[in-house]
Formats: C-alpha cells, structure tokens, sequence
C-alpha cells in the first residue's frame, strides 16, 4: 500500500484545507485508511478509523444527546441547522476542493454539492417551524382528535462516495431540526470530505452553545462492518443508507429483522425517451450533462436513451460529436467538464460492459481509458455511447459509469414499456412538446420512478421535492416534501373534555 511519503502539491493542498477548517492532523495523518485521490490515483492523506467500542461509544453519546435534544423546541433546533448553512456558505469553495480533491468531481459541480447542502439547510430552518399533525374529526361528542410528531431517535446515517457531503447534509438537517441525534459513516473513499464536514458542524454546534448536547453529530470512519455494527444496534430506530442495490439487500433486512426503519436510496438505471416533437437542441444538452456529467457517477445519471425512430438519425451524429469533443481531464482545470472515475474496480466494471456490448454487435463508440501514462493509477475514461438494436441485459444493469446506451422506439407505449423494463426506478424523463406525451409518461401508466421529468434529464434534483425511487432504488425518500416524517414518529392522540365516557364504535360497556 502506498503511504504520503513527500507531500506533493494536492496532498499539501488538501491538508491546508483540513488545518483551515480546525480538522487535527492527526486524525488524517497517522491512520490506517489511505485516502486516494482519484485525480492522480495517489494516497492524500491516512484517516484514523472507529472501532467498535468507538462505535459504541458514539451511539451511547448520541443517545444521550437525543433524550436532550428532543426537548429543544423545533425551532430552536432549526437555529443549529441555521449556524451549520453559515458555517458551510463561509467554508463552501474550501469544502468544494476537497470534494473535487476526493471524489474527482469538476469545481462547478463540486461547488453545486456545497450549494445542495446550504439549500437543504435553509429548508430545515424554515421546516423547523412546520413539523405539523393534523387535527382529525372525532365519531365522540366532547372529544378531540390530533396527531403530534415526536422526535425518533438517533439516525445512523451511511453514505457513498459520489455525493460524498450533500446526502448527510440532506439527512442531517432534517433530523436535526426534527430532534433526532446522528452517526454518520461515510464512504471508505471519501473520509476527508466527511472529517471538514464534521467540523464545521462542530463550528456550528460550538457558537449554538450547550443547548447542543455533546455527541449530538458524530462520524464513525470505518469500512462494511462498521456499517453493519451501527445498522445492528438496537439503539438506532433509523438507519438512512445510500449506495449500491446490493448493499441495500443486505441491509434492509436487518433492518426490518430488529424493526427498525429503513430510508435506503440505491441505484438507478435512468432513462430519456426522445419523442418526435422534442426540441433536439434543449435534448442535447440535457443528455450530455446527465449523462457524461460527474463522470457518469450520480445514481441519478443518464443511462439509456430512447429515441423515436424519426429523430434517432438527427439525434445521434449531434450526440456522437458530443461525446467526442467533451473535455475530459483533470477537475481542477475549467476547461474539463468530465474528471475521473472514482478507482480501478470502477474503470474495469465499465470496460467490462463495453466488452459486453461489443459482443452484440452493438455500436460502441468511446470508453477509452486516456492520461494512463501522466497518472498510471488514475483512470480517466472517455465518456462511452453505444447504440443497441435492442434493449439488452448490459443496458438493463446499472454500471457505475459513463456509458449511455441509445435505442429506437415507434409508439410512446412501447417506449414506456422499455423504460420501466428494468430493476431500478429511481428518475426518468421525456422529451416532447406533446402535451398529451407528457402527461401519458407522468400518468399511472408512465413511468414507475420516483423521479418523472419533462424536457429536463433525469439528473441534477432540486432539494425541495422528496429525493428517491422505487423498486431496486429501494423506496426510500430524502430532502424535501414531506421526507421529514420518516425522521419523527407519529402519535394520535385523543382527548376527551366532556365528563361521560362514549367508546367508539358504540360500544357499550356499563358496570
Ligand atoms: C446521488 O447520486 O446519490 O439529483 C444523489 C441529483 C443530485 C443528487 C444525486 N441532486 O443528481
């Protein structure tokens, strides 16, 4: 394993980046996790990892925290998540290159990861304020009817490293102003990202003063078992998970074995489907951003393209130019719109499925890999197109990757069919100035994802809807709508003010 020796230039600069941000050295220089920037494939930083009795420790502490923090009245709490959206606008181009240093991502949407994060705080402000029950009509005379939500728990909160800050944040503001108390283990690739994240909350918690309990928030760095202690103790009433379908196969059942929640947010497998009347010039652009954009790494990306027949052969040589021209290279040059992939297993899962496709006989243009010889342990890949006569297993499994897979339609029916004919059903969307296509594809009978758009791509959410999919995607919902129930728990309460003693249903019962 290859350990900092000399500090080069991104290693030096992510390390400023952690001083300035009050991170102690020695929580990412003496560890035994080895931080690698995929930029240049070399080790940045060595990460001290939790055992189980730190773990334990933190859950207990948070636990604690909770039985005080649920006390707090909602608002107050909101002025926490207020401080945090403070800390993170003062510390965003900081927190921006770190996450372009750790997960490759270019400035813009490294900055836009940040921004995601100060929405979603801003939201939980205004949220603290509207954690409303309903009030319900009662069958009894002189009796009242209400629902309240209380606070949960704590929330075990694991994330992936392809939106390596913003998934906690969507989970945190909400439980916090909510009245939970967090663990978070984020992913094994990105802890750099995560240990500025904790201090900045620490910031925050630190000007809110002692009405936030100690342990409230804390990080647990660690790898899968880790992750499974935190998704096992019985402390824990919530766990929200994001990463890969497998991940959440293991986990739910866990989960739902000691009867605890589940908020699971798993792969995609996204489409466009391209109608006749589609404005190509507006189509182009939004595929090409959902689908070479973060390197083809959101699980909202762009994965399949279906076109109708009497556009494909417009649409397909201004794709193909595309794909061509985009400039892929280092994220922290402006000029590159497509940085690297994450790691080797990451580049081999996509030269695998372009061997796949090229089996078939499909048309496969792109996917090599370029830069090897300046960094051989990076792995840049041009972005991939590969045109199926039909809708294959290769394109019907999720590959973490920037390969777009393009196909023919003739009738919206059959479009729709191929869209939903896959395990994931997490966002989609069509392409049309058909009002009756548009509305066809959001009806009952049209896409089955959670995410449904029109003339947008299938990447890039807003934080005020609620965030996830369905299917394989696992079900669960994040960020806005009314995502924050999952967070609280639900009472029905009902009051009687009168001095006789109706039972419902008009039972009787006289002694
Ligand atoms: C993810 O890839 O895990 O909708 C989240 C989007 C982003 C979030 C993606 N706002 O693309």
């Amino acid at each position: 394993m290859q350990t900092p020796t000399k500090p080069c230039g991104i290693a030096t600069n992510a390390a400023d980046i952690l001083g300035k941000l009050n991170v102690e050295s020695e929580l990412f220089e003496r560890g035994s996790l080895h931080s690698r920037s995929p930029i240049t494939g070399e080790v940045i930083a060595s990460v001290k990892t939790s055992d189980n009795v730190a773990l334990d420790r933190a859950i207990a502490a948070a636990d604690a925290a909770f039985r005080r923090w649920r006390m707090v009245p909602p608002p107050r709490r909101g002025e926490l998540v207020r401080l945090l959206g403070e800390e993170l606008r003062a510390a965003k181009s900081e927190l921006a290159q770190l996450v372009t240093i750790e997960a490759g991502k270019i400035a813009s949407e490294a900055q836009g990861e940040v921004q995601e994060m100060i929405d979603i705080c801003d939201y939980a402000v205004g949220l603290s304020r509207q954690l409303y029950g309903l009030t319900i009509a009662t069958e009894r005379p002189g009796h009242r009817m209400m629902e309240t939500w209380h606070p949960l728990g704590v929330v075990g909160i694991v994330t992936s490293f392809n939106f390596p800050v913003a998934v906690w944040a969507w989970n945190a503001a909400i439980a916090l102003v909510c009245g939970d108390a967090l663990v978070w283990k984020p992913s094994e690739k990105t802890p750099l990202t995560a240990l500025a994240t904790q201090a900045l909350f620490e910031r925050a918690a630190k000007r809110f003063g002692d009405e936030a309990p100690k342990g409230l928030c804390s990080l647990a760095i660690g790898g899968r078992e880790l992750g499974e202690a935190l998704v096992d103790d019985k402390r824990v009433p919530l766990v929200s998970a994001t990463g890969s379908t497998a991940m959440g196969r293991a986990v739910g059942p866990r989960l739902a074995q000691r009867f605890a929640r589940s908020i699971l947010e798993l792969g995609g497998n996204n489409a466009a489907i391209v109608c006749p009347s589609a404005s190509l010039d507006l189509a182009v652009r939004a595929i090409a951003f959902s689908a070479m954009g973060t390197a083809g790494q959101r699980c909202t990306s762009l994965r399949r393209l279906i076109a109708h027949d009497s556009v494909y052969d417009q649409l397909l040589p201004r794709l193909h130019s595309a794909y061509r021209t985009v400039a892929v290279g280092d994220p922290r040059e402006g000029k590159h719109l497509v940085g690297p992939l994450i790691d080797e297993d990451s580049y081999r899962r996509m030269r695998d499925a372009l061997a796949e496709a090229r089996d078939l006989g499909a048309r496969v243009t792109g996917g090599e890999r370029i830069l090897s010889d300046r960094w051989p342990n990076a792995f840049y890949a041009r972005p991939a197109l590969v045109e199926l006569r039909e809708q294959a297993a290769v394109a019907r499994r999720e590959t973490f990757a920037p390969i777009l897979y393009a196909m023919r339609y003739r009738d919206l029916a059959e479009a729709v069919a191929m869209q939903n004919d896959v395990s994931h059903g997490l966002a989609s969307s069509i392409f049309t100035s058909d009002l009756r296509e548009a509305e066809r594809f959001l009806s009952p009978e049209g896409s089955d994802c959670g995410i449904a758009n029109v003339n947008i791509g299938p990447s890039g959410a807003e934080i005020g809807g609620a965030f996830g999919g369905e299917k394989e995607t696992g079900g669960g919902r994040e960020a806005g709508s009314d995502a924050w129930k999952a967070y609280m728990r639900r009472a029905t309460n009902t009051i009687n003010y009168s001095s006789a003693l109706p039972l419902a249903q008009g039972v009787q019962f006289d002694l």
